[in-house]
Parts: structure tokens; C-alpha cells; sequence
């Protein structure tokens, strides 16, 4: 019998074609609880924006642990399902048969595996070495992420056009994945222009729904990609650490420059508000309930 796993089962509820849903990248808790409270439907737990937060490459530097205690930490402060990048699951298929349960067992609602060779290379890196396993072995990845992962979703990501391998390599991929038991698959592309991902969801047949990072090709709508009924869920793939690094260097740059934190206190943060992110309520309760 397949595992139940309620958080699964919300995003699986959310993945519709004709109204895709949205997830927001993050890298600690913190950035979880602001996307959720901006009304982000699910939190993509980001390689990319966790290496970033470490000031590491995203290149199967960190170890499983880290990412793991991240969206488990993630998952405590907010309710919105956690939809993990496992990158390439760590290893083989073996690899990724001992890493899922983790997964599940921190609570996440969905693993992206992509069919790149360990170690990965960031998807968007210029020049990047972007190698996949043959189909066959990825198959195999992701049966044993839906052997073992007590229920979460299984998204299967093809890297065949940030490899340069045209779209009938990827649509061939994507069916073979959806065959292998994906519950979506992620198509990724790093063209500028929309025009490839476009016509490789005309192209699908739409038997499971597609995932989008549209990283790279911002003039895409999120009604564009509605229109073409096929994508289930839309992710901002790095838009937190983006922000966050944006926000850092100015405030930063503008106290070293003003000889005083006076002039930044208005385009900041108040206190009040980060006490707030904290859960001060919820502490005062338990102050109020058992301190004597
Ligand atoms: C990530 O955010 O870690 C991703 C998306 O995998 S990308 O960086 O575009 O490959
Ligand atoms: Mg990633």
C-alpha cells in the first residue's frame, strides 16, 4: 500500500494545467515564511539558493544534510508544501533509494531529480558541464524514488535542452520518465528567448503536468503559460537570494557611504517586524502559560 503523505497530496491537488500553481524560491526559514505569506502556493526548496547562501557553487558541493535539515527546518514555520531539489539524488539510483525517506520523513510534499551525471553543474552556468545519464539509468532513479518515498511526488527534471540536445531528446526522456512512474516533469531550458520551452510543451501530450523555471526567459507570463494548458506548476527558481543579495549590497554600501544607520532605517526592516517573522506571539503565550 503507498504511503499517505498530506502534504503530497495538497500540491498533487494543485498541480491543474488550466491554473498552474506557483512556488518561490528559498534558502533558510525565513525566506519560506515570506514566500508563503506573499501567497506562494509551494516553496522550492533551491539548490542553487542554498550553495548561493553558503557562497558555494551549485555543484553537488553541500551535502545531503544540509539541504535536508533545511527544508525540514522550512517546513516547521510554514504550511505551504515543500517541493525539494535534489539535484541528481546524490548518487545512482541506490543513492537516491536511501536519500527519499529522509525526505519524507522531514516532511517534504515533492522531490525534483534531475538526469544529470553526480557531480551536477548549475543549469544556468555559462559553459557549464552539462552531462546526462543515459534515459535507462534515470528511469531507474525514479523508481526508486517512488519505491521509496512514502508518498511524496516524484518530479522528474530533464536537463536534455540546457544539454543542448534538441527537443525530441527531451520529449523522449520525458515520456520515458513519466513511464518510470514521474508525476511531472520539469523541463528546463536556459535560451533567452521562450520560444524553445514553448514549443516543447506544444508538444507534449500532456500526460503528466509540466514544471517551468523561467529563470531565463522572464518575458514569459504566468498567463502566457497558462494559455498553454500544460504546465502545473510555475517555479520562481531564485528570486529570494537574488533579492536578498540586492538588499544587502545597497543597505550595506549606503552605511558605509552615510557615516550613519539613520539614513537606511526607512528601506529596511523594522524590528517589530522581525520579532513578528520570529513568532514573538507564540513565545509570549508560552511565557504567559508556564513561566512562574
Ligand atoms: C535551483 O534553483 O537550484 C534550480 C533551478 O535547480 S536552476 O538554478 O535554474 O537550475
Ligand atoms: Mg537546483
Amino acid at each position: 500500500m503507498k504511503a499517505s503523505n498530506p502534504k503530497a497530496e495538497a500540491l498533487r491537488a494543485l498541480l491543474d494545467p488550466q491554473r498552474p500553481a506557483m512556488a518561490m524560491a528559498a534558502h533558510n526559514p525565513l525566506a519560506a515564511k515570506l514566500a508563503a505569506e506573499a501567497g506562494f502556493e509551494a516553496i522550492w526548496g533551491s539548490g542553487f539558493e542554498l550553495s548561493a547562501s553558503y557562497a558555494v557553487p551549485d555543484a553537488s558541493i553541500l551535502p545531503m544534510g544540509t539541504h535536508l535539515e533545511m527544508m525540514r527546518a522550512m517546513g516547521e514555520v510554514q504550511d505551504a508544501p515543500i517541493v525539494a531539489d535534489i539535484d541528481t539524488g546524490f548518487g545512482n539510483a541506490v543513492n537516491v533509494a536511501y536519500a527519499v525517506p529522509r525526505y519524507a520523513a522531514a516532511g517534504v510534499a515533492a522531490v525534483v531529480l534531475e538526469d544529470k551525471t553526480f557531480p551536477k553543474d548549475s543549469s544556468l552556468r555559462p559553459g557549464g558541464r552539462q552531462e546526462l545519464v543515459p534515459a535507462g539509468e534515470f528511469q531507474g532513479k525514479v523508481e526508486a524514488a517512488r519505491a521509496h518515498g512514502g508518498g511524496m511526488l516524484v518530479i522528474a527534471r530533464t536537463e536534455a535542452l540546457i544539454a543542448g540536445q534538441g527537443e525530441a531528446e527531451a520529449l523522449r526522456r520525458g515520456a520515458a520518465y513519466v513511464e518510470a512512474g514521474a508525476d511531472a516533469v520539469l523541463i528546463h531550458s536556459k535560451s533567452k528567448s521562450p520560444e524553445e520551452i514553448l514549443s516543447f510543451c506544444r508538444a507534449w501530450d500532456g500526460r503528466v503536468p509540466l514544471v517551468l523555471v523561467p529563470t531565463s526567459y522572464p518575458q514569459l507570463s504566468f498567463a502566457d503559460v497558462a494559455a498553454l494548458g500544460k504546465v502545473g506548476l510555475i517555479i520562481c527558481g531564485n528570486h529570494a537570494i537574488r533579492a536578498a543579495v540586492a538588499a544587502m549590497r545597497d543597505t550595506f554600501r549606503r552605511i558605509r557611504e552615510e557615516g550613519d544607520i539613520a539614513g537606511v532605517e526607512g528601506s529596511i526592516a523594522s524590528v517589530a517586524e522581525v520579532f513578528a517573522l520570529q513568532g514573538d506571539d507564540a513565545l509570549r503565550d508560552l511565557e504567559r502559560a508556564f513561566l512562574r
